[in-house]
């Protein structure tokens, strides 16, 4: 990996640690969850980064993929546990972060669980680590504190412009098979905590879209206009997710909303539906970025 490279991965995770300490301050019960991620967001664009994908605000039994709409009337609730997962990319090299707010004074330990996790499987990283050890760590940490940590979900390698480039990190131990971190190598570590069963389920709810490949100018079963803002966004994002919200001004909310559902059934867009906790139980979720060199280990989303 060239250091020009190594400069924009850590530029990009300086921002997104800057923008966790953002989110910290930010986020309280009865503030508005589109406020809250267009602060974020914008606060990423002025540090001379775009959003790796739209901000994430889950609250409660939601684990993920919750971003709020273009006409999202949701608040905060009073006592709830709140998760940020937020994403910089510069140039398209990545970092990805998130964090928990507990507001309801009863998921301390359920938050400490997953971030000892987290600090316990970052400890042990090396180069040619096997995954399936970091899963482990993750999953005895977390059942340390009595809680079981989210089976299907995991962390993930990243690549340029990829924020899931291949390989996962898991959150619970067990695999037999399992790859190795070859520097050098980006991988978001983010492991889950719940008291619920410890699996997500999909929910109704699909706010966060990405692109499945390239569109071009002479797209069949599409017209002009919804041609011109489908190649807009790749122009924009290749293949990083969006939301509906970053081109609600620009087209009328009605035209971003049919042509996402058209395109979706054209699979040309894909979605992603939230993800809650199979019993409903609190989740709480810590996550860094690790830079895997061969005589380096860089916590990109720590420097700030
Ligand atoms: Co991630």
């Amino acid at each position: 990996m060239m250091d020009t490279e190594v400069e924009l991965i850590r530029k990009a995770g300086r921002i997104a640690c800057e923008a966790k300490k953002k989110a910290k301050e930010t986020v309280k019960p009865g503030q508005r969850l589109l406020d809250i991620a267009q602060l974020i967001e914008s606060f990423i664009n002025s540090m001379g980064g775009q959003p790796a994908f739209p901000v994430n605000i889950s609250i409660n039994s939601e684990a993920a993929h919750y971003s709020p709409l273009a006409d999202d009337e949701k608040i905060v609730p009073e006592a709830s546990i709140v998760k940020v997962d937020l994403g910089v990319s510069v140039d398209g090299y990545l970092a990805d972060t998130a964090i928990t707010i507990d507001f309801s004074g009863e998921y301390e330990d359920l938050i400490k669980a997953s971030e000892e996790a987290l600090n316990k499987a970052i400890e042990s990283v090396s180069p040619n680590i096997k995954t399936s050890l970091i899963g482990n760590i993750i999953e005895k940490t977390i059942k340390s504190y009595g809680y079981k940590p989210i089976r299907n979900l995991s962390g993930h390698s990243m690549s340029r412009y990829v924020l899931h480039s291949g390989i996962s990190i898991p959150n619970v131990g067990g695999e037999i098979l399992s790859p190795t971190l070859k520097p050098p190598i980006l991988i978001a570590i983010e492991p889950f905590a719940t008291n619920g069963l410890g699996l997500v389920l999909e929910g109704k709810d699909k706010t966060i879209y990405s692109l499945t490949r390239q569109i071009g100018k002479k797209e069949k079963k599409f017209g002009e206009q919804e041609i011109d803002f489908l190649v807009e966004i790749f122009n924009e994002r290749k293949n990083l997710p969006f939301t509906e919200r970053w081109y609600a001004r620009k087209y009328s909310l009605d035209f971003v909303r049919q042509t996402l559902v058209k395109a979706e059934k054209q699979r040309v867009v894909t979605s992603y539906p939230v993800l809650i906790e199979s019993a409903n139980g609190a989740v709480s979720q810590a996550e860094d970025t690790v830079l895997i060199l061969d005589n380096d280990i860089v916590i990109t989303t720590r420097e700030c």
